[in-house]
């Protein structure tokens, strides 16, 4: 079953004036559409078209470096335009209380996430994921993530920020640092509690 871009959650320029129209309709309509017929094409006609991505993701190293690059894309993306919503979303409950005893408080977790990506050399991702059922602030390269059995630091990532200049040029130009302060205005804490839930 060949992969499909999924439909963004909300309108192209609704996470204005965060990230601008153009490059929504770029990273979404270019970017990770080309990284799904990537992947079909690096897929078709082998084994790996009757996995998930998630079983893919876990046995990475055993499979083309076509598949890492662009299954990794559609998979990061994927989760990319979900934890993004409109004026973004109020933390709360439990995963509040785990980012609290975790990393002290949010603005902690945001230093640590901003530090993650501004230190990442090149093009790559800042994740938030949980391993052991434990809290961890991790980055990784290109379109690498914390399922792949390759990953330096395992688990299950519920937050992913693109640092790919790509996600943030158009507007932010070489200013990474900028980009990732403004992100947080539109973080979907609603979706990141939901994956922090299932990953436990
Ligand atoms: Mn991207």
């Amino acid at each position: 079953m060949a992969y499909t871009l999924p439909a963004l959650p909300y309108a192209h320029d609704a996470l204005e004036p965060h990230i601008d129209t153009q490059t929504m309709q770029i990273h979404h309509g270019k970017h990770h559409q080309a990284y799904v017929d990537n992947l079909n094409k690096a897929l078709a006609g082998t084994d790996g078209e009757s996995k998930s991505l998630e079983d893919l993701m876990a046995n990475i190293s055993a499979y083309p470096a076509a598949v890492r690059n662009n299954g990794g894309g559609h998979y990061n993306h994927s989760l990319f335009w979900s934890v993004l919503t409109p004026g973004g979303t109020a933390l709360s409950g439990d995963l509040e209380a785990a980012i609290n005893e975790t990393f002290g408080s949010l603005d902690t977790l945001k230093e640590k996430m901003n530090t993650a990506g501004t230190t990442r050399f090149g093009s790559g991702w800042a994740w938030l994921l949980v391993a052991d059922g434990k809290l961890v602030v991790s980055s990784t390269p290109n379109q690498d993530n914390p399922l792949m059995d390759i990953a330096e630091v395992k688990g299950t990532p519920i937050l992913g920020i693109d640092v790919w200049e790509h996600a943030y040029y158009l507007k932010y130009q070489n200013k990474r640092p900028d980009y990732l302060a403004a992100i947080w205005n539109v973080v979907n804490w609603n979706e990141v509690t939901s994956r922090y839930k299932a990953a436990l």
